[in-house]
């Protein structure tokens, strides 16, 4: 069995659950520390000494060594599980998706989130670019997922799992997913094959 690990995670942050996910899903075990990001717990010495950018997730691995930014996590924990293909081009896409799920769809869908939801920050207050962008990610995903079931290789992967943590709370950013059948079907679909109910705004 592998060696117990320690996450620290908010639980309402997408990114932390990525990390959770793939834990629950490869019966690893690990240890989750609450660290709320509106409370600041990301900001003392303690915590800027694993993570110096004051950011959820870190963990700690079994040897004390901290690791942070989720996909990094999400990689390092699924190494040589089904999760993360063997096939050079199949692990190159997922990569593909993860860069983009960084710099293309979380930056839109997670910060609009946490605006409207956690921060309830009043609509004139919002950027105004966050929600096209948003919509923008989506037609995205809308279009890859339309011709297939999963983001690679017709199965389960980190693509999705990284894809799925803040696509599923985009209720929470006012966004209705019935205007992108396939990306709905997709998240009930690695809902189901992570175990977890369905996501209620
Ligand atoms: N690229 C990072 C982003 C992490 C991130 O944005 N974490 C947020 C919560 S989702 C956070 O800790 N924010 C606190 C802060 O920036 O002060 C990752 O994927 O881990």
């Amino acid at each position: 069995m592998s060696s117990p690990i320690t996450i620290y995670g908010d639980s309402s942050s997408g990114n932390s659950l990525k990390v959770k996910f793939v834990c629950d899903k490869l019966n690893r075990p690990y240890r989750w520390v609450e660290t709320s990001v509106v409370k600041k717990e990301t900001r003392t010495p303690a915590f800027l000494a694993m993570n110096p950018v004051g950011q959820v997730p870190v963990i700690l691995l079994a040897d004390g060594t901290p690791l942070a930014q989720s996909n990094a996590i999400m990689l390092h924990l699924a190494e040589g599980s089904d999760l993360v293909p063997q096939d050079a081009l199949a692990r190159a896409l997922v990569m593909q998706w993860l860069f983009w799920e960084q710099y293309g769809h979380e930056p839109a869908i997670a910060v609009l989130i946490f605006h409207k939801a956690h921060l309830k920050k009043p609509a004139h207050e919002i950027n105004p670019e966050l929600l096209p962008k948003s919509e923008s990610a989506l037609n995205v995903m809308e279009q890859h997922l339309s011709q297939r079931s999963y983001f690679v290789a017709d199965r389960l992967t980190l693509a999705d799992i990284a894809l799925v943590a803040y696509t599923r709370k985009a209720p929470d950013a006012g966004i209705d997913l019935a205007r992108w059948p396939a990306v709905r079907a997709w998240v009930a679909r690695i809902e189901t094959d992570l175990g977890l109910s369905s996501y209620v705004a």
